[in-house]
């Protein structure tokens, strides 16, 4: 799989794509990233990639051409089906775990970096990009957004966690959120570890993880819940935690 992406700063890639998983599947021929300078697209003197808004306003707005060639560049003979073009604003589509499996099946990725106040909407339009958002903030520019793009897409590629674990065992994988986790020693301040942790019963701790996981889905994500195919045990173990509450709230009355 590869990865191409367009900006004006290209260090603020550098040092993450160096680093950790991302470098690992790197070397490991699993991936590769290019780092591109928008500039370097540029045709004129002062290579100026921004300009002022039609219609006025404050501010400034990324210039079409710089885009477009970029992109004509790095998917030059390329079959559309098998790549994207993604352009990061707080005006795209929410970012999610299925937007990761998705982009990770994908043998060519080219993720275009804005900054001011955007990209000459032409771009979007003219080489069909789909523009994805991490959530409901602003950054200053689109780079940040990128990473996160490619972290959560690479970490999916097979053989790209190693020794790390498996994708399968993270929270989303199966809808809901993952359980806490605990490690040595068994009293933090105070704060003893669940007793059913350290009990060896392995049927117990898998069952404890699991109603865990519920309440924690429950009480911080509860929209999660609602589209997270449940099993015949999670509804015994949603009904327990549902129990629980009405007792509490029952001894306080
Ligand atoms: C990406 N979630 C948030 C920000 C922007 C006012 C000022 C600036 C391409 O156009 C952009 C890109 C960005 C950077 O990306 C994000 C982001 N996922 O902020 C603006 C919007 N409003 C414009």
């Amino acid at each position: 799989m590869k990865f191409d992406v367009v900006t004006i700063f290209p260090r603020m890639l550098q040092a993450p794509i160096e680093d950790g998983i991302v470098h690992r599947a790197i070397e490991a021929g699993i991936v590769s990233i290019g780092v591109h300078d928008l500039r370097a697209f540029t045709d004129d003197r002062h290579r100026s990639v921004d300009d002022q808004p039609f219609g006025g306003g404050p501010g400034m707005v990324m210039k079409a051409e710089p885009f477009l060639r970029a992109v004509e560049t790095l998917t030059a003979g390329e079959p559309e089906a098998a790549r994207a073009v993604v352009l990061l604003s707080p005006r795209g589509q929410r970012f999610d775990q299925r937007m990761a499996e998705r982009l990770s099946r994908l043998d060519h990725v080219v993720l275009l970096c804005g900054r001011y106040e955007g990209i000459d909407e032409r771009v979007r339009e003219t080489v069909g990009a789909e523009e994805v958002s991490l959530g409901d903030f602003v950054l200053t520019g689109g780079e940040v957004a990128a990473l996160a793009v490619i972290e959560a897409a690479v970490r999916l590629l097979p053989g790209a966690l190693g020794d790390e674990g498996s994708a399968e065992a993270d929270s989303f994988a199966d809808g809901v959120l993952d359980f806490p986790h605990y490690t040595r020693p068994s009293e933090v301040r105070g704060h003893r570890v669940p007793d059913v942790l350290l009990s060896g019963d392995h049927g117990k701790i898998r069952r404890w993880r699991r109603k865990e996981a519920l309440r924690a889905t429950r009480a911080r994500r509860p929209d999660l819940l609602e589209r997270a195919p449940l099993s015949a045990e999670d509804r015994t173990l949603l009904r327990e935690l549902e129990n629980e509450e009405f007792e509490v709230t029952a001894s306080k009355s």
